[in-house]
């Protein structure tokens, strides 16, 4: 890695700001200071993590590019534990280009995504779940987001991912020993007595891969695709929700065919509502097709409302598309309730036991504020607090669960009295899976997902 220094847009690179930042890391990153940067007055040697007023010069052509502040943070107190300077100038994407250009021509080759972390990673600034976080930081889309992400950032997940490890090492230690010993004639403690903290440590890992389910949502936002019998209000229901026009409403059942979506915050969590083609057996190409569409979009959905006509009867084709999206995350809404109710309560019932349907109006925007407080019920996270550590990541939470499977395979060979071998072998497997989230087992092919995902510059 020596010897090759890297550079590129740290900011937004194609976004209009007041300043925007270059960044170089590598061991040329001050001679490409000194080869661009005419310091207002005279320096003799760049003093580490300070700011140096001047111009970016293109000596070549003899231009002067921008005015701007640079900072140098030597080896190894820096981001990437490399020299690394940072050029702040003006954030026209054109300076920044330049400014760019002339880092390469200075040297410096252009960063690939996430190359900064990834320097950090190899160099033990940070573990990987760090680096990780870092990404997540960048994109969080909510507090919540940028807490767990910031959480993660300062090593909560890697502290506890370390204390898992902790615990069954010392399992793992106390076994071998036996396996050691067991030629020789020692009275040995009983392994049973380590069932207990095995438990223990399955239990708290299982418990920790469960905040996945909830965390992602956080990270991810949810997906609600609005479902239905044509007409019944699906569109007009969408429009409520947004607080503004969205979608085409219309008299005529078959009006909506394509898919459109609103994006809502609900509580914390980033809700995108998708208005979908009325349900119903179609000739019209166009139309069969958005029902396609529909039904294909319902199927992927986190959560999935079923709106229903309140004014009219309760028909077969609401019930079979309550029974189909019932397995799922789904809410009932019964729409047009400022008309006199015809639909029957125990024909729901029926198909949906201990249906709590949601009464709403679209057409008077009543039954709205229900309707988000229950969608928040279903992803409420009142009991996890800001400090507790969530999985936002698949990668994390299949280690997670796969070290946790290992363990209590372990737990079962100390029941059924198995030769130490065995739980032996299944604890170094969980370890190893642990040791996969911070970084020490992975492969240079998982480093390499990892950081592609980021963006340039980071
Ligand atoms: N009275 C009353 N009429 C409503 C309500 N919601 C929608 N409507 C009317 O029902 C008709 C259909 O509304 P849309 O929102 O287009 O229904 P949709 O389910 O999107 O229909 P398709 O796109 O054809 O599947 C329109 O005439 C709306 O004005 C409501 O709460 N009360
Ligand atoms: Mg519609």
């Amino acid at each position: 890695m020596r010897g090759d220094t890297i550079a590129a847009i740290a900011t937004s690179p194609s976004g209009v700001g007041g300043i925007g930042i270059v960044r170089i890391s590598g061991e040329h990153a001050e001679e490409i200071c000194r080869r661009l940067f005419r310091p207002s007055r005279e320096v003799t040697c760049y003093e580490s993590h300070r700011l140096y007023h001047g111009h970016i010069v293109d000596i070549e052509r003899d231009m002067i590019i921008d005015e701007g502040l640079v900072a140098l943070m030597r080896a190894p107190h820096s981001y990437t534990g490399e020299d690394v300077l940072e050029i702040s100038c003006h954030g026209n994407p054109l300076i920044l280009k330049s400014v760019l250009d002339l880092a390469l021509k200075a040297g410096a080759r252009p960063a690939e995504p996430g190359e900064f972390t990834k320097r950090a990673f190899l160099n033990n600034r940070i573990d990987l779940a760090q680096a990780e976080a870092v990404a997540d930081l960048v994109s969080a889309g909510t507090e919540r987001g940028l807490q767990q992400a910031l959480q993660a950032l300062r090593g909560g997940l890697s502290a506890e991912i370390r204390s898992f490890r902790v615990s069954l090492a010392d399992v793992l230690a106390a076994i071998e020993t036996h396996i050691d010993f067991s030629e020789e004639d020692i009275e040995l403690p009983s392994l049973r007595q380590y069932i207990g903290r095995l438990e223990e440590a399955a239990a708290a890992m299982a418990e920790t891969a469960a905040t996945y389910d909830k965390a992602i949502f956080y990270r991810d936002g949810v997906t609600a695709v609005i479902i239905g019998r044509p007409n019944v209000g699906k569109s007009s229901l969408l429009n409520c929700l947004a607080g503004r026009r969205r979608a085409i409403v219309a008299v005529e059942p078959g009006t909506t065919r394509d898919f459109i979506e609103a994006e809502v915050l609900i509580g914390d969590i980033r809700v995108r509502f998708v208005d979908t083609a009325g349900i119903r057996d179609s000739d019209h190409p166009v139309e069969a097709e958005g029902v396609l569409y529909a039904r294909e979009r319902a199927d992927d959905a986190d959560l999935v409302l079923v709106v229903i006509d309140g004014s009219g009867e309760f028909t077969r084709e609401d019930s079979e598309i309550i029974e189909a999206y019932r397995a799922k995350n789904m809410l009932v809404v019964v729409n047009k309730d400022d008309l006199t109710r015809r639909l029957s309560l125990e024909d729901l019932e029926r198909v949906d036991p201990g249906s709590k349907p949601v009464f709403v109006s679209a057409k008077e925007n009543r039954g709205m504020e229900e309707l988000r407080e229950r969608i928040g019920q279903l992803y409420d996270t009142s009991g996890i607090g800001d400090s507790d550590v969530m999985l936002t990541n698949l990668r994390h939470k299949e280690a997670v669960e796969v070290a946790a499977a290992c363990v209590e395979r372990a737990v079962r060979n100390l029941k059924e009295g198995a030769s130490p071998e065995l739980p032996a072998l299944e604890i170094s497997e969980a370890l190893r899976h642990l040791a996969l989230i911070t970084g020490e087992e992975a492969g240079e092919d998982i480093l390499d997902i990892i950081f592609s995902r980021f963006c340039v510059g980071k």
